[in-house]
């Protein structure tokens, strides 16, 4: 990856989802030393510190079922906006999450900076659930129902009107649990899914030339890495809210990033669900920023 200026923006929200902890993902992550780690690659990094997100108390499911709504519209409007700003000025946004629900907000960010932009979706859930669909409320299992265009209206028209991503253009990397309506979506959509079953029996090196190629013949202007440390089998991420057993090695998840470095295609990224007070010591944080090393262009020799 070509050195960059690389704007760091902390997303302490932990509304989206319903376990406390996931607020202090960013202060884990810096504390896992991510500026120091991508300064030692030769970018700029400028650390712009976190969106101010309300101290309230939990507040139950809103009147039409999404856990939250009003704290977690606040937060994603405040981010799309920093998003936004960053893409203007040249940088490159990285967020660190907070839970997975401030994707909704990242990506309203990008919209106007990308005519065709891909996302690579790094996960053990689709996260494409419906306020309808959902068996939970929480939103962090919605964001990316929500930016194809589908779900609440203050959520999918955040930022701007509509749909922040057409639908070709996502790759959904390491899903091992998928909700029936999100099956059904998926399947609706005919959206890109290279579950654990794929990784198994093709091996990431091939999922990742093959998303990466498909990617590029969708000829996109940009491409979003969305990664949810839980897409990692809790055996090196046990700090997250909603762990999955079966899930993407250490080793698969570097070589992944690698890939990505190496193709060029990336140009934005965000690293969510860390919960430190869920973690061994700050064990998925140390971890995240492991595969920021590698994403940003950390040689192994
Ligand atoms: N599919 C379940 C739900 O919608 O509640 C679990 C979602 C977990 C979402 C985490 C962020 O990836
Ligand atoms: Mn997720
Ligand atoms: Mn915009
Ligand atoms: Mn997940």
């Amino acid at each position: 990856m070509e050195k960059a200026t690389i704007s760091i923006i902390g997303v302490p929200l932990d509304l989206g989802q319903s376990r406390r902890g996931v607020n202090m993902g960013p202060s884990a992550i810096r504390y896992a030393g991510a500026v120091a780690r991508l300064e030692a690659i030769g970018h700029n990094v400028i650390d712009e510190g976190d969106i101010l997100v309300d101290a309230v108390e939990r507040i139950e499911s809103s009147d039409v079922g999404l856990k939250n709504l009003n704290e977690v519209i606040k937060a994603n409007t405040k981010l799309a906006e920093q998003v936004e700003a960053a893409v203007t000025d040249g940088k490159f946004p990285l967020v660190l999450g907070g839970d997975h629900s401030i994707a909704i907000g990242t990506l309203a960010g990008l919209k106007k900076g990308y005519n065709n932009l891909g996302v690579i979706w790094y996960d053990a859930h689709t996260d494409m659930n419906t306020a309808e669909t959902s068996p939970s409320g929480n939103i962090h299992g919605m964001p990316l129902a929500v930016c194809i265009g589908l779900g609440h209206d203050s959520l999918v028209n955040l930022h701007s009107e509509g749909p922040k991503v057409k639908t070709e253009n996502i790759v959904i990397i390491g899903a091992r649990s998928v909700d029936p309506g999100e099956r059904a979506l998926i399947e609706e959509k005919g959206i890109k899914v290279y579950t654990m079953h794929e990784i198994d029996r093709y091996g990431m090196s091939y999922v990742m030339e093959d998303a990466i190629a498909y990617l590029q013949s969708r000829e996109v202007d940009g491409v979003h890495l969305s990664l949810d440390l839980d897409g990692l089998d809790p055996l090196y991420t046990p700090g997250v809210g909603t762990p999955v057993p079966g899930g993407i090695s250490y080793r698969e998840s570097h070589l992944a990033m690698e890939m990505l470095e190496d193709s060029g295609i990336i140009t934005s990224a965000e690293f969510v669900e860390v919960n430190p007070i869920l973690d061994e010591k700050n064990k998925t944080a140390d971890v995240a920023v492991g595969l920021m090393g590698s994403l940003f262009g950390e040689k192994l020799i």
